[in-house]
């Protein structure tokens, strides 16, 4: 069966980017059928050749003008829109033929709160499980983790996501050459009971020191 491979996470994380460099490597080390979707109606280039792209029915540009919006406007009308045009879509490659893709790699748009935060992706996901797996890869930037909070705190992300969306939802760390100590992310993901101990003996003052380690303990109940 066909996997759906969508890219979830905050805008500059590292989606597209990922989606041309893992595409590449499944392409040259395991030799399977690599489709990729961009369904960012924003983006100005793309480093990789999609095989549907959103901005040959609609971009951030048309919806603004079209609906009178500013950018952030735009992007949220943009993400209701995939779901008005869903049966238009699917007519497209590689939706059209699923069967000829081992895996489906789908950016999905900069800015994940005008989509995946919203009641537009599930309809999208839930028609998307019709022809395939669908998992989510939520991509968390390094050079965002400052300490063992700020590692949690996207690590929730990725699990709220999961939750959002009801799909199994796997939680990735992506500019490592940016990081600025891999050891808060690498601890949280390899030994979280570790980082929860670690956690609870910081002496951080205010409402963290009682939430974080209750956010670590549920965070660790969904591995
Ligand atoms: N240093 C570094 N920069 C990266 C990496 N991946 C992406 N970038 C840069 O981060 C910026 C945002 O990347 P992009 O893939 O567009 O993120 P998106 O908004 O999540 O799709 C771009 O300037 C990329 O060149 C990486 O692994 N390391
Ligand atoms: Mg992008």
């Amino acid at each position: 069966m066909t996997m759906f491979v969508v890219f979830i996470g905050p805008a500059g994380s590292g989606k597209t980017s990922l989606v041309k460099a893992y595409g590449d490597w499944i392409e040259e080390n395991l030799y399977l059928r690599i489709a990729r979707v961009n369904l960012d109606p924003g983006v100005s280039v793309l480093p990789y050749t999609p095989v549907f792209d959103i901005r040959t029915i609609y971009t951030l540009q048309d919806v603004m003008k079209t609906y009178g919006l500013g950018p952030n406007g735009a992007f949220i009308k943009a993400g209701e829109l995939i779901v008005e045009k869903l049966d238009e879509i699917m007519k497209h490659e590689p939706f059209r033929n699923v069967f000829e893709w081992d895996m489906i790699l789908v950016d999905t748009p900069g800015q994940m709160e005008a989509f995946i935060l919203r009641p537009s992706s599930n309809q999208f996901f839930e028609r998307l499980s019709k022809y395939g797996n669908v998992i989510g890869v939520f991509v968390i930037d390094a050079s965002a983790i400052n300490n063992y909070v700020d590692a949690l705190v996207l690590w929730f992300l990725s699990i709220l996501t999961q939750v959002k969306l009801n799909i199994t939802t796997i939680p990735v760390i992506n500019k490592i050459d940016h990081a600025r100590n891999l050891l808060y992310a690498k601890t949280i993901i390899e030994n979280p009971e570790e980082a929860l101990e670690i956690i609870k003996k910081q002496s951080i003052e205010g409402i963290i020191s009682d939430i974080a380690p209750e956010l670590a303990a549920l965070a660790i109940k969904t591995i």
